[in-house]
């Protein structure tokens, strides 16, 4: 992006070290009672379940989100022997450019967004279009855990457990048409809660938009999330609903949605708009393919200190090419990146 490579001294090791080591036991853990550990949770647990995530910091749940949380089903998806990134890296290094263009400026700012009430717009190629409150909008789904790899294009990655649901669940509800063959989302665009569209970075048109093919979007990895650590989703991280694509760049995920479009032709990005030839429609991690100005080859695992820089290899479709793959049969990578 045009952003600068944030300098490797970015999260204190001091913060974050303790931590670290203290969560990467806590999944080791988990992961050898996988199930086990799950199913032995009694239903009324699910209301603290903030507290499965030791950092955590709470928030105030919204009714709906209250009520379906007990009901979720824990690590639908987990990775294997990697640590989960601690709650306050995840909620203070962010990229969402409507409150700030800083890592630290959403943390700071997001505060101003208004999330409750919050309606989504489903139109285009359907044949149930409409407009519902979140609260309705979210009844027919059940929500699951899913521990995912987040791979920004700028060459750092997180770990995060994101609570959310299947698209494909969503696209069953709404019945796309035969002309459906993309999905459009859009970000709300609202200059008076987010500072970032009154500044002079007139370079995003907004709102931000992505897109998916609609078979990508059908494939049980992408989701649409409301929560992550166990809670509702920190404003910064994109309230009250977010995509969520683990093999593609984090730009793909588009924050606090408030349009859902299913469309005949290849939607216009965002990042697409600033730098097409740096940025793609489909920007799938592929540690073959650099950018431009930096390699994609490895990534920096966040929390990464000046001396720990944690650097590991990118796995080509950020470790899901088993799930994904067989979608992108036959293209060239290196044209549509
Ligand atoms: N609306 C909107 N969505 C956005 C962005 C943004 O600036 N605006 N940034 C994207 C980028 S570049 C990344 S890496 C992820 C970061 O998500 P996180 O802050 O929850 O880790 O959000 C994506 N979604
Ligand atoms: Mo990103």
């Amino acid at each position: 992006m045009l952003i600068k490579l944030p300098s490797a001294s970015d999260s204190k090791e001091s913060d974050v070290t303790p931590e670290s080591i203290y969560l990467s036991r806590r999944t080791l853990l988990a992961s050898s009672l996988a199930g086990l550990a799950v199913t032995a949770m009694p239903r009324w647990a699910g209301a603290a379940d903030a507290s499965r995530y030791a950092d955590v910091e709470p928030g105030k749940a919204p009714g709906w989100f209250a009520e379906k949380l007990p009901a979720t089903k824990w690590q639908a998806v987990n990775v294997q022997d990697e640590a989960i990134t601690p709650f306050k890296d995840a909620t203070h290094y962010n990229n969402f450019y409507e409150f700030g263009t800083d890592k630290g400026d959403p943390a700071k700012n997001a505060g101003s967004l208004q999330t409750e009430p919050w309606s989504v717009v489903i139109d285009g190629e359907v044949a149930k279009p409409g407009r519902y409150a979140l609260e309705d909008f979210m009844k027919p789904y059940q929500l699951e855990e899913r521990i995912y790899r987040l791979r920004c294009v700028e060459a750092w990655s997180m770990v995060i457990p994101w609570i959310g649901f299947p698209i494909s669940a969503l696209l069953k509800q709404v019945e796309p048409t035969s002309k459906a063959k993309y999905i459009r989302f859009e970000t709300l665009e609202d200059a008076k809660s987010m500072p970032g569209q009154r500044s002079d970075f007139a370079l995003i048109d907004w709102p931000y938009v992505e897109g998916l093919r609609l078979d990508e979007a059908m494939n049980p990895l992408a989701i649409l999330a409301v929560g992550m650590y166990g809670r509702e989703l920190p404003n910064q991280n994109g309230a009250p609903l977010r995509l969520v694509v683990p093999w593609k760049y984090g730009f793909k995920s588009v924050k606090s949605i408030v349009r859902i479009s299913l469309v005949s032709e290849q939607p216009k990005t965002t990042w697409q708009s600033i730098a097409a030839n740096e940025y793609g429609f489909y920007a799938n991690v592929n540690p073959t393919v650099d950018h431009p100005r930096w390699t994609q080859a490895r990534e920096r695992r966040l929390p990464s200190g000046l001396f720990s820089p944690n650097l590991r290899d990118t796995k080509m479709f950020n470790g899901y090419e088993e799930e994904v793959g067989s979608l992108y049969a036959g293209m060239d990578l290196r044209k549509d990146y």
